[in-house]
């Protein structure tokens, strides 16, 4: 019970989710102070407040079932399974981090983790996701991709054209939309007629169906109808997780867009304090059990943080290597 990761077919563990939430809270808090001590290069987006969505889904998911990602990435990282240590290092720009210390916060990729990218592209993964899909299934795997993405990202084209692609091919593919209502300072309600994304998927033929994103196990259980719905061949399926960050957008633009009174109401719907309320309250975890839990991830982000301010920097006469596609990237970093 310590990766966070559950097994697909169970039901979720609610020690390993927490753990995983906990986790995520911590590394993005960590993530903020550092930059704000000037550790950074560039920005990083916390996922603070939206951990039950990564984590719920990414439970459901198997070992050789892949994900894309977004500009806020680290929480479907860290669910993923990636190693904090490694991740924080990639934020910091350090040698031992997950791209070598040359993608930072917004490009976290770890092939060996089934983990195909974040973007900082709003809307650059979806095409991915369909197309990383569509090859498993040629290549006869029994693969799903779990492709994230924003409120703002469902107004890209490229959201329309993905969808559209992966019904025609039943590619086994779950859209999974983070509503927290803001493309950064701009409502979701000023550029959508819309009060549920999911219903877009009635216009390319598969179910969209809307969750309770502050709701790991509402999340959980809607990842579990649609990764199966995937596997069977069925085709796609789009998740609408409705949900609020509870941070800036970004560590670099930090003014609060929301209200006092939104702040607030969402405040009350916390989703790590929700699961803790819950599992209490039907006994799958002891007050112990949490605090035990906490300060597990505590200790690893306390690790990853000794680990990575003390890594070295890269090597500049290694700039270019990895940039440029060159056999020792297909043979290293290609899917097994
Ligand atoms: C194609 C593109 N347009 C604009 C931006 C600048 N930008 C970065 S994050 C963001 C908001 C994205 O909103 P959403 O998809 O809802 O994700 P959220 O930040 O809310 O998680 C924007 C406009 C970008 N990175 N890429
Ligand atoms: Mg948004």
């Amino acid at each position: 019970m310590t990766s966070g990761r559950a097994t697909p077919g169970t039901t979720l563990d609610a020690g390993d989710a927490l753990f995983t939430m906990q986790l995520i809270r911590y590394f993005d808090e960590r993530v903020v102070e550092l930059y704000n001590q000037k550790l950074v290069r560039g920005s990083a987006h916390p996922y603070i407040g939206m951990e039950a969505i990564a984590t719920g889904i990414i439970s459901a998911l198997g070992d050789q079932d892949l994900i894309t990602s977004t500009h806020r990435g680290h929480g479907h990282c860290l669910a993923r399974g990636l190693d904090p240590s490694r991740m924080l290092a990639e934020v910091l720009g350090r040698k031992s981090g997950y791209c070598r210390g040359k993608g930072g916060s917004m490009h976290i990729t770890a092939m060996e983790h089934g983990m195909l990218g974040a973007d900082g592209i709003v809307g650059g993964s979806h095409a991915i996701a369909v197309g990383a899909a569509y090859a498993s299934r040629l290549q006869g795997r029994d693969t799903v991709v779990a492709c994230f993405f924003g409120d703002g990202a469902a107004n890209e084209g490229s959201f329309h054209e993905a969808c559209n692609l992966a019904s025609v091919l039943d590619a086994p593919v779950v859209f999974v939309c983070e509503n927290n209502g803001w493309a950064l300072s701009t409502r979701a309600s000023s550029t959508m007629r819309i009060d549920d994304i999911s219903t877009r998927a009635a216009g390319y033929g598969f179910p969209g169906v809307t969750v309770d994103g502050n709701d790991v196990h509402a999340v959980r259980a809607a990842a579990d109808e649609a990764v199966a719905r995937a596997r069977s061949g069925a085709g796609p399926t789009l998740i609408e997780a409705k949900t609020h960050r509870m941070s800036a957008h970004s560590a670099f633009a930090t003014g609060e867009t929301s209200t006092t009174e939104e702040l607030a109401a969402w405040a009350e719907r916390d989703p790590i304090e929700a699961l803790v309320r819950r599992s209490i309250s039907t006994g799958e975890l002891t007050d112990e059990a949490v605090a035990e839990t906490r300060v597990r991830a505590r200790a690893a982000i306390e690790a990853a943080t000794e680990h990575a301010v003390n890594d070295e920097q890269p090597d500049p006469e290694t700039a270019f290597e990895d940039v440029y596609a060159s056999s020792h990237w297909t043979k290293e970093m290609r899917l097994a």
